[in-house]
């Protein structure tokens, strides 16, 4: 993967082509997601940097968004959903594609995408936990932690993951018994992406794979002993798609 470009705002809202909002210098989970889907295409884009927990005036008066990622494709609506990031994506690109041409498959993935990346999925439950952790740790809720905080307990939240992850481990094993080496059918998806990107708030990727601050990999070493689920084939998985797919390391 190369090294992203970022350029300033005013440049990016006069500039045509696509334009990636994404917070700088760590691999934000939405934030990868979104950009693994373009670079697996080879849709060219520039980004704009978003200040995490920050207001963002700026990108909020021309997104209408404070958060990342948020894509901006010539002069059409911003799209901040991972759903429109990713049709987006699959319009400027049919190639490879990252949703099933079957129907049945497609609802697969967009269910399976949804429980990675939707409210109270996946990234949402981890960001629970996490912020939860720190705020512990500090004795002082993050910013950030007020802002997506949910009325959920930590020890829901924790279910809700441990559920998704054991889904996603069966689902796994099923696929290889039956010879996919792939969440869903038997090609690259989105959801693999989406897994891969999620998977460092379980366990981080290791420097050659991934760059992260040091602040950032100590947040994603808060989960793994929290939870009672055996990962391994998970992050085998989660390896084989980032050495497979993509020019590693990862930059931000
Ligand atoms: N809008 C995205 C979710 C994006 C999202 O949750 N972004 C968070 C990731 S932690 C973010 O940018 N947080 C930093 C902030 O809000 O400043 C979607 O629904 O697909």
């Amino acid at each position: 993967m190369s090294a992203l470009k970022f350029i300033p705002i005013d440049e990016a809202r006069a500039a045509s082509g696509l334009r990636l909002v994404l917070s700088p210098g760590v691999p934000a989970p939405w934030g990868l997601s979104a950009r693994a889907v373009f670079e697996v295409k080879r849709i060219p884009f520039v980004c704009v940097a978003q200040m995490a927990g920050q207001d963002n005036p700026e990108l909020q008066a021309w997104t209408g968004h404070d958060n990342a990622p948020v894509a901006i494709y010539d002069d059409e609506r911003p799209r901040a959903h991972w759903s429109e990031q990713l049709i987006l994506a699959e319009r400027l690109s049919s190639e490879p594609a990252l949703i099933p041409r079957d129907q049945d498959l497609r609802i697969e993935m967009m269910g399976l995408a949804q429980e990675i990346l939707g409210e109270d999925g996946l990234g949402w439950n981890l960001r629970n936990v996490t912020l939860a952790e720190v705020a512990k740790q500090r004795d002082v809720a993050p910013k950030m932690g007020r802002k997506y905080g949910s009325p959920v307990s930590v020890p829901d939240a924790i279910m809700r993951i441990e559920t998704i992850l054991t889904s996603l481990t069966r689902r796994l094993a099923a696929q290889h018994a039956r010879g996919s080496r792939f969440l869903i059918g038997d090609t690259l998806t989105a959801v693999d992406l989406y897994w891969m990107s999620f998977s460092n708030l379980i366990q981080p990727m290791d420097a050659a794979m991934c760059e992260m601050p040091d602040r950032y990999l100590a947040m994603c070493r808060i989960m793994a002993p929290l939870l009672d689920v055996d990962t391994t084939p998970l992050i085998a998985h989660r390896d084989r798609i980032a050495r497979d797919h993509f020019s590693l390391p990862f930059t931000h």
